[in-house]
């Protein structure tokens, strides 16, 4: 029987399987042969054991992925929606920047979005919009008042979305806004202990209707490139493509170079000064940690 994993905890992966039920399976098996861990998101054919208290069995196999992110650990999804708080906590952009990278490295197509759209004026909003836009598509919502939740639902159509970003933002919240029939528990960041209560600890996959698929994750604080070299860190920043062929120098980092097409853009204003910015912080960063 061939299933979906939607979840692995403490060694047993969630199946929902072919047959409609959700099954609690060990892996065993696979670990042993072909030393893959199974992942949420992954198509698997699984073999159903005799169990009293509930429907259980083993993952026999794991079947071709189409793609693995190991940030977040999920396989098959065809594209990302990275989600950060327009407001509380406040966005952390350099960490946007981070998580946007890391994405176009892993080759998976990203959509931005910004939540609670209730707490900002018009003018914040078109702020964040104009810093992205020339880059990605740019969703603003609010999953407490509903705005711009059916944009959300056309983009997911027919995909399977993994939803990442930082503690706190709303991953979850928007997650039970899109299905209401599965409700995750949501954090109360107002709360006396820093972390919020129901803070999501586990990958979870979610059917939204046939052949849609939403990932909810946990939230991260911090993101690490590596893998990049300093001179090739530019071509992970979509924006300066276009202006590249227009610099003087073969190789131009864009950073101290003279007739430089993208300083150009930059002053200009047709790339984002914040983008910028972060582009010179991240190239300092690589350079520093080639030298270790
Ligand atoms: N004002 C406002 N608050 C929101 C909105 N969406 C979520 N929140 C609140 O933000 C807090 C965190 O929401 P969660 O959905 O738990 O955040 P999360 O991204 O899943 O966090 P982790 O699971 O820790 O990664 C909760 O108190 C929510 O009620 C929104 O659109 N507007
Ligand atoms: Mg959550
Ligand atoms: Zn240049």
């Amino acid at each position: 029987m061939q299933g979906k994993i939607i979840r692995g905890i403490g060694g047993f992966y969630y199946v929902h399987a072919e047959d409609g039920v959700v099954y609690e399976c060990r892996a065993k098996g696979i670990f042993r042969k072909e030393k893959i861990k199974p992942l949420p998101g992954d198509n698997v054919e699984i073999s159903p054991v005799q169990d009293e208290e509930k429907p259980a069995g083993n993952v026999d196999a794991i079947l071709a992925r189409k793609n693995v992110l190991i940030r977040p650990a999920v396989a098959n999804v065809d594209q990302a929606l990275v989600v950060f708080a327009a407001a509380s906590p406040k966005p952390n952009l350099n960490l946007l920047d981070r998580f946007l990278i890391s994405m176009e490295q892993q080759r998976i197509p990203v959509v931005i979005c910004f939540n609670k759209t209730d707490l900002i004026s018009t003018e914040e909003e078109e702020l964040l919009r104009d810093t992205y836009v020339h880059s990605y598509p740019v969703q603003l919502i609010s999953a407490a008042n509903g705005e711009g939740i059916e944009d959300i639902q056309r983009l997911l159509d027919g995909k399977t979305t993994v939803v990442a970003g930082p503690s706190g933002v709303g991953k979850s919240s928007l997650t039970n806004v899109l299905q209401p029939h599965v409700q995750m528990e949501v954090g109360d960041i107002s709360h006396k202990i820093e972390r919020g209560r129901h803070t999501t600890r586990h990958t979870e996959l979610i059917c939204l209707r046939e052949h849609t698929y939403f990932l909810d994750t946990p939230g991260f604080s911090s993101l690490y490139l590596n893998g990049i070299a300093q001179e090739d860190l530019w071509r992970y920043f979509p924006e300066f493509v276009p202006y590249e062929p227009y610099c003087r120098f073969q190789g131009c980092m864009h950073i101290s170079e003279p007739d430089c097409a993208v300083k150009e853009a930059l002053a200009e204003g047709k790339i984002p000064a914040s983008r910028y910015e972060n582009y010179v912080m991240l190239a300092e960063e690589l350079k520093n940690a080639r030298k270790r």
